[in-house]
Parts: C-alpha cells; sequence; structure tokens
C-alpha cells in the first residue's frame, strides 16, 4: 500500500467535504434591499475530486491533478423537487465550458455537484464552446435551456483564429438529465443572452434576445429583443421589437443582455439583466433590474437609474475581471429571492431579496435622467420630501 499516496487522498477528501458543508452566513445588509453571504457558493475548488484526480496509485503516483478547471461561472438556476439547483457553467483549464447541475438544500450554501457533467447531445462538429445556459419551466410542461452555442467564424481572415460566431443553442429535459436538443435558434443576426418567456403571448413562445452586430460588439442592435416564435422546435425569430433600449453615458451603453426569464408578481414582470460600459480599465459588467406590464411583457413599466449590484471587494477581481453577471434567480413561495451571480468571471454568489423589496426598489428608485443635472435635481426632490417629513 502507498500510504503516503492514500494519506494526500483523504486529506483532499477532507478539506473538500469541510468546503462543501461549510456555512454561509449573512453579511450586514448595506442598503435595504439585497443580504450579501461571506462566501462565494460554488466555485473550482467544489468541483468533484472524481472529476480532478486519477485515484489509483499506480496511475497517479503523484497523486497529481489529473483535470484542472478554471471557473465556475454564469448559471441558470431552478427549485427542483424541493432544491436549489443551479446548472453552472463549469470553464475547464482547457477553455472550454460545459454545463454541471449543483444543488443546495437551502440556497445558500452546501452547493454539491451530481455525479456526472451534463452531457449535451453533440450535434454539430463544429459547436466549439457552450454556456450561460437560461432555464425555463415553462407552462408547456418542458424545462428549456437556452444557452450560447459559439463556433469559430470561418469567414475570418486566414490566421485569425480568435473571431466567433455566438448562436442561441435550445435544450429541453423533464428531469434535468436526459435532455433533448432541439435546432438552434435561426436569426438574421449573431445571438447571446437570449432567454424563454415562461408562459404562452398570444398562443405563441416568446423569447428574450440580445441582437448583435458581431461576437462582442451588440453595434446597432439596440438592447434587449422581444420576438414571438411559432414552433419552438424549429425556432426562428422573424420579427424582433426592442424592449429595453441601451443609451449614452449609462450603465449599458455599451450592451446589454436579459439575465434570468423575469418572475411573475402582481405589479408586473420583474427583470433582472446584465448592463455593460466602457471605461479605461475595460469593460465593466453590472446588473440592473426594471418591470415590465403583466399583460404585455414587452411593455417597460419601471426602471430605476444605474446599476443594482457591481462588483465590491475580492467580486471585481478574477478571470475577466470587473464583472458581475447573472443568468439565475429562484422566487420562493414565501417571496423569498435568490439572486445568482458569477463575478468577474471565476466564482458564484448568491444575494437574497424578496418579491416586496424588488418590485418596491423598482416602482420608487428615481429613473434615470440620462443628464448630471437631472440627477442632482432626484437628489433635491428626496432633500425636499425629507425636510417636509421631518418638520412635521
Ligand atoms: O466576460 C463577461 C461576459 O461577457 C459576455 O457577455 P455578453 O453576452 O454581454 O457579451 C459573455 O461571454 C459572458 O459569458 C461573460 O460573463
Amino acid at each position: 500500500m502507498n500510504v503516503d499516496f492514500e494519506q494526500k487522498i483523504a486529506l483532499l477528501q477532507q478539506q473538500h467535504e469541510a468546503l462543501l458543508q461549510r456555512s454561509n452566513l449573512p453579511v450586514e445588509e448595506t442598503n435595504g434591499i439585497v443580504c450579501r453571504y461571506t462566501y462565494p457558493i460554488v466555485t473550482r475548488e467544489h468541483i468533484p475530486l472524481e472529476w480532478r484526480y486519477d485515484f489509483n496509485p499506480a496511475t497517479n503516483p503523484y497523486c497529481m491533478e489529473r483535470i484542472g478547471f478554471n471557473a465556475t461561472m454564469n448559471s441558470g438556476a431552478i427549485k427542483w423537487n424541493g432544491k436549489y439547483v443551479l446548472v453552472v457553467r463549469v470553464e475547464g483549464a482547457d477553455r472550454k465550458s460545459f454545463f454541471a447541475v449543483a444543488e443546495s438544500p437551502n440556497g445558500i450554501d452546501n452547493f454539491r455537484f451530481w455525479k456526472r457533467p451534463i452531457t449535451l447531445p453533440d450535434i454539430n462538429p463544429a459547436e466549439t464552446n457552450v454556456y450561460d445556459m437560461r432555464l425555463t419551466a415553462h407552462e408547456d410542461g418542458w424545462i428549456y435551456g437556452i444557452f450560447c452555442s459559439e463556433c469559430h467564424d470561418d469567414s475570418a481572415p486566414a490566421g485569425d483564429l480568435s473571431s466567433a460566431v455566438a448562436k442561441a443553442g435550445i435544450v429541453r429535459t423533464k428531469d434535468l438529465v436526459e435532455w433533448e436538443r432541439l435546432p438552434d435558434l435561426k436569426s438574421y443576426s449573431q445571438q447571446r443572452n437570449v432567454v424563454l418567456h415562461p408562459e404562452f403571448v398570444n398562443g405563441k413562445y416568446a423569447l428574450y434576445t440580445r441582437p448583435q452586430d458581431d461576437f462582442i460588439n451588440a453595434g446597432n442592435g439596440g438592447g434587449i429583443g422581444w420576438a414571438l416564435i411559432d414552433d419552438i422546435t424549429q425556432a426562428e425569430v422573424k420579427e424582433e421589437i426592442i424592449i429595453n433600449h441601451r443609451y449614452y453615458h449609462t450603465i449599458k451603453e455599451v450592451k446589454n443582455g436579459e439575465g434570468p426569464h423575469p418572475i411573475k408578481t402582481s405589479a408586473g414582470w420583474l427583470h433582472l439583466a446584465h448592463g455593460v460600459r466602457a471605461c479605461a480599465a475595460g469593460l465593466r459588467y453590472v446588473l440592473y433590474l426594471y418591470m415590465t406590464a403583466l399583460d404585455e411583457p414587452w411593455k417597460l413599466t419601471a426602471e430605476p437609474a444605474g446599476y443594482f449590484l457591481a462588483p465590491l471587494g475580492s467580486e471585481r477581481v478574477g478571470d475577466v475581471s470587473n464583472v458581475l453577471f447573472s443568468n439565475g434567480w429562484i422566487a420562493d413561495e414565501d417571496g423569498t429571492v435568490y439572486i445568482y451571480y458569477a463575478s468577474s468571471d471565476t466564482r458564484m454568489h448568491v444575494v437574497t431579496s424578496t418579491i416586496d423589496k424588488l418590485v418596491d426598489y423598482c416602482m420608487h428608485t428615481p429613473a434615470d435622467g440620462l443628464r448630471s443635472a437631472t440627477s442632482v435635481d432626484a437628489i433635491n426632490n428626496l432633500i425636499d420630501k425629507n425636510e417636509t417629513y421631518l418638520n412635521k
């Protein structure tokens, strides 16, 4: 028996188990809107040891990691059999992303990966990378996953090995284990951040889209789009309107994208999205909320100015620094909302809030007047209101 090897494995298992079982305590609230938690909830260290190590001392005498992982990020989310389930984007050391399910009993800690990653039906040899799945339990009875399917852009000049093409891949499942692959979304432009609305609208499937001129740039794509789809098994964007626009000198000046599908509330559909702006440090990704009408989910009814969540402290640094990205949240029956987000394309976090608080935030935070002068007006209005109130 190789005692040294056995001891190393035992220590790895002990440390891994301690990480998985670690409690995640809330940190003191600062703004009354969300509660943050002490630790990231899923990191590359959470990945099962069986995916990383060869446990046979004869073939792995140095007890080395045989397969390396880089990040656990941008995760879809769903409540499933009473558990809080994430479909995590796992990125290997080889830069390839894939999906893997991790579940928690309480939504805050004790996230554990299922035994194996998701094996998607492999329908296109040119598909090189898959990532950022949005999950929707649709009223048709299926759980859909829409994700970015990336291929090399073969029309790029010879030697350009970076240009890529983004399409929306579509899968569906009844158990999160077996996934049926449907044809990719047909669209006149590249598409990323495509999300399925959970209800039929005028008898059709409805998609939130993000038309973009090329792989990186939204370009003429004006923001978050909306398209009705006749047949989800042959999905095609025939007409698309922009329902949440980008504006100069805002947090979403460069691009934006729908997060998870919106939550239905009595006050309207509550949306979570990411906004991107450029600065000397590069692109800065933040999260924002907006609302649309219940019976017309494409009509904007409220949008607070600025961001709802931005990278804070250690969240600022990672593989792609200064990024928050969310494609998953879970609304519990008691009104608690678990918002799952990745920081800097590296690790997953959660904040909690309630539907009432998030709706109140949307309805009563001043909208963006798009100019410094209007921002000062908003502050003065609040001071005036407080003076009247405090002098009563
Ligand atoms: O690196 C930040 C994000 O960049 C892209 O976001 P968008 O779709 O808005 O362009 C995606 O690659 C996303 O996965 C990544 O987190």
